[in-house]
């Protein structure tokens, strides 16, 4: 029997829906539903069920709908059903029109991946609701972005004042608001396997069950422009600015799972680490430098938890998840704290390592899953793939490739990952 409402007692049942989710993967369904959910249980006001739509393909809903939006997140031991999502709309479904427009509608949360901060499907989605809640006169709507890029907020409030005639301009200025957020949860993509196991644990079958590690963070900027959960409740951090904590967070945790993905040839991440702990703690530290002021974090402590995060066995979580979509990775992980240390005079080295090593994989892989991958597919020898490289603009922007010292670092850095292969150049770098 499959997990729905009927099927299975005791879900948390909201009392109304109160927040439209663009793009309800399984992160989005590990992460801000499970706070959302919690945020209810805990105040008692229960008007913030969640209407999620998927961008890219049925799957989410033939998964969900079924389910009455009900599924499993299983962290460590604990295996919890989640009953946040009151409904799942599928791409193209003009209900996402009429659920934006509705003035019970006060959040809308967004996890489109970094390759939907451009102008295409989503945010025509989002503006084309924006504009019926301005016709309808539905109040104010905050919007929140919650995709690992710095600025994400600003960042999604410019696409859609880009998209926006100047009627909706006035309306957005007033009406909407855009904070950015910081969020963090390692959930890899589910297997057969992990639906066997919640299904084993459930008694029922649940298709949309995800495996999320135990840890979850949510730094928030405290800038709404109408009601929203006590997230704070769930453990959420509101703050005046993020962006500290999203730099802290893509340039140490993100920065170092792009050097696992690129540095090694395992499968999964914890295996990956074996091989290259000694390496992320040289290229964490290397970043660290770049950071802003941050009260009340330890780095040092923050830098060690992350290895310890990427250690756990459960997760299975594959590289090749991490290495796909790098044309759009790089740019905040690695090359923005490279910029900021060769202004600063200092030696990316680890992180031209970690470049090259993207390079290596883009020229040579059998499949790159990519927006760019046809760009990205160049030949020849390291200086040739590296000046080719170098030279795509929407990854290493105008000044990059000029830097000399920069070229050479990453040159020289594919030179020998292509003679010696990964593992003799790491532990070269590592005796320097
Ligand atoms: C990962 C992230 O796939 C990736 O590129 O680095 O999805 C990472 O697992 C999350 O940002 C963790 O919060």
């Amino acid at each position: 029997m499959r997990l729905s409402r009927t099927s299975y007692e005791g879900a948390f049942q909201p009392g109304a829906t109160g927040i439209v989710h663009l793009g309800i993967g399984a992160f989005a369904r590990a992460h801000q539903a499970v706070f959302t959910e919690e945020a209810m249980a805990a105040t008692g006001d229960d008007r913030w069920g969640i209407c999620g739509a998927t961008m890219r393909g049925p799957g989410v809903a033939d998964q969900l709908g079924p389910q009455d939006g009900l599924y499993s997140v299983r962290a460590g031991a604990d295996l919890r059903v989640v009953g946040a999502v009151t409904e799942v709309l599928r791409p193209g479904d003009d209900l996402l029109t009429d659920r934006l427009a509705a003035p019970g509608t006060q959040v809308v949360t967004v996890t489109i991946t970094e390759k939907g901060y451009r102008a295409g499907p989503a945010v025509d989605r989002l503006v084309r609701g924006l504009r019926a809640r301005a016709a309808a006169d539905a109040g104010p709507i905050t919007v929140l972005s919650c995709d690992n890029l710095p600025s994400n907020g600003v960042r999604l409030g410019t696409l859609v004042r880009e998209a926006a005639d100047s009627r909706l301009l006035g309306w957005l200025d007033e009406q909407v608001r855009f904070p950015c957020t910081m969020v963090d949860r390692i959930v890899p993509a589910s297997t057969p396997a992990d639906l066997a196991e919640a299904a084993a644990r459930l008694g029922l079958e649940d298709r949309g069950a995800v495996v999320a590690e135990p840890f979850r963070q949510w730094v928030i900027e405290d800038d709404f422009a109408a009601g929203r959960p006590v997230w704070e409740k769930a453990g959420a951090l509101l703050v005046a600015r993020a962006g500290p904590y999203e730099v802290m967070k893509l340039r140490l945790l993100n920065g170092s799972h792009s050097a696992l993905a690129y540095l090694s040839a395992r499968e999964h991440v914890a295996q990956a680490l074996g091989e290259l702990r000694e390496a992320l703690v040289r290229l964490m530290d290397e970043v660290t430098p770049t950071l802003g002021e941050l009260d009340g974090v330890d780095l040092g402590a923050y830098k060690a938890s992350l290895l310890e995060r990427f250690a756990n066995p459960e997760l299975r979580h594959r590289t090749a998840q991490i290495a796909a979509d790098g044309s759009q990775k790089l740019p905040q992980r690695l090359l923005d704290p490279a910029r900021e240390l060769l202004a600063a005079g200092r030696e990316p080295r680890w992180i031209a390592l970690v470049v090259a090593g993207w390079m290596a994989h883009v020229s040579t892989a059998a499949a790159v899953d990519d927006p760019l991958a046809g760009r990205l597919r160049v030949t020849g020898d390291a200086a040739r793939v590296a000046g080719l490289l170098l030279a795509v603009r929407e990854v290493f922007g105008e000044d990059l490739p000029e830097h000399a010292g920069f070229r050479e670092l990453v040159t020289e850095a594919l030179e020998r990952l292509m003679a010696e292969g990964a593992a003799a150049t790491v532990r070269a770098y590592l005796a320097t």
